[in-house]
């Protein structure tokens, strides 16, 4: 099967679920360059402003980013009740940005929640900051750790490292305990990241850290000079990844467990989540 044109490719959100606002997000300048989405799946203005710099600096100087959040959703994502409930939000999220013309997506939480759902909806490539940053590492050392926020996220983080195949290189997941939304507030939040870095180093032995939380992207480039060792920062490796894979002109295969959704209608406060064939 050649995989659909562009504007077929499969079964759309019926009415409400996407507002299909065909103009890129205000402010954007018009380049000619791929547009690409990144989507803070928690409900933080302030954290889908940083992590928009965050992309914005390492992507290409025709490179269009739109940083957005869901309108509904947890105010931040810690607990898998949480990562549960961001999903609608993302997915509605990546049906506006399909019929706004959006290139290729940054899941932009480290728990990559709505990946695989995401890849179904959308034309271009999807990537999460977990799945980018871990592969970056690899290609970066034999060995890494995570450092996240709560340690009660630590095993979705092991689960990820299983999932995306690199268990193996992955030393330890440390935790800082400072909740997500006060890494730019707890003024003892960052020497409490360091020192979880640098535990990760001298003690597990890692040859690359891998920041566990969208929030924490700011931080890397102090965290970097501070230890010695690469630092990564998931929004930028995946913000590059996927400006690459859409300059390859490359994207999710439509064949197999990411074609599209079977249309169905769905009910109560999901309706606007059935899918239908065509409009
Ligand atoms: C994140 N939560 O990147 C994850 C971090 C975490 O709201 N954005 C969030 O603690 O899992």
């Amino acid at each position: 099967m050649t995989p659909a044109p562009a504007s077929t490719r499969g079964p759309t959100l019926t009415q409400g679920a996407a507002a299909a606002t065909p103009e890129p997000a205000p402010g954007l300048p018009r380049r000619a360059g791929p547009l690409l989405t990144l989507i803070n799946p928690n409900s933080s203005a302030a954290m889908t402003t940083l992590v928009g710099a965050s992309a914005r600096l390492v992507a290409g100087p025709d490179t269009r980013i739109e940083a957005v959040n869901p309108r509904m959703g947890p105010a931040s994502i810690e607990s898998h009740y949480d990562e549960a409930l961001a999903v609608p939000g993302v997915l509605a999220e990546i049906a506006r940005a399909e019929a706004a013309g959006s290139a290729g997506y940054v899941i932009a939480c480290f728990g990559d929640p709505g990946l695989d759902a995401a890849r179904e909806l959308a034309r271009g490539p999807v990537v999460g900051i977990a799945e980018a940053a871990m592969h970056t590492a690899s290609l970066l050392g034999r060995s890494f750790s995570v450092v996240t926020t709560l340690g009660r996220t630590r095993g979705r983080a092991w689960d990820l490292a299983d999932r995306y195949g690199v268990r193996a290189l992955c030393r330890s997941v440390r935790a800082c305990e400072v909740p997500v939304l006060e890494l730019d507030t707890d003024p003892l939040a960052r020497s409490r990241i360091l020192a979880e870095c640098g535990a990760s180093v001298e003690r597990d032995e890692a040859e690359v850290i891998v920041l566990g939380c969208a929030g924490m992207a700011e931080l890397c480039a102090w965290l970097t000079a501070e230890l010695g060792v690469p630092v990564i920062d998931g929004v930028a490796a995946a913000t590059v990844l996927v400006e690459g894979l859409v300059r390859l002109g490359l994207s999710t295969s439509a064949r197999g467990e990411y074609a599209p959704p079977p249309p169905k209608p769905y009910t109560g406060i999901l309706r606007p989540f059935g899918l239908t064939e065509g409009h």
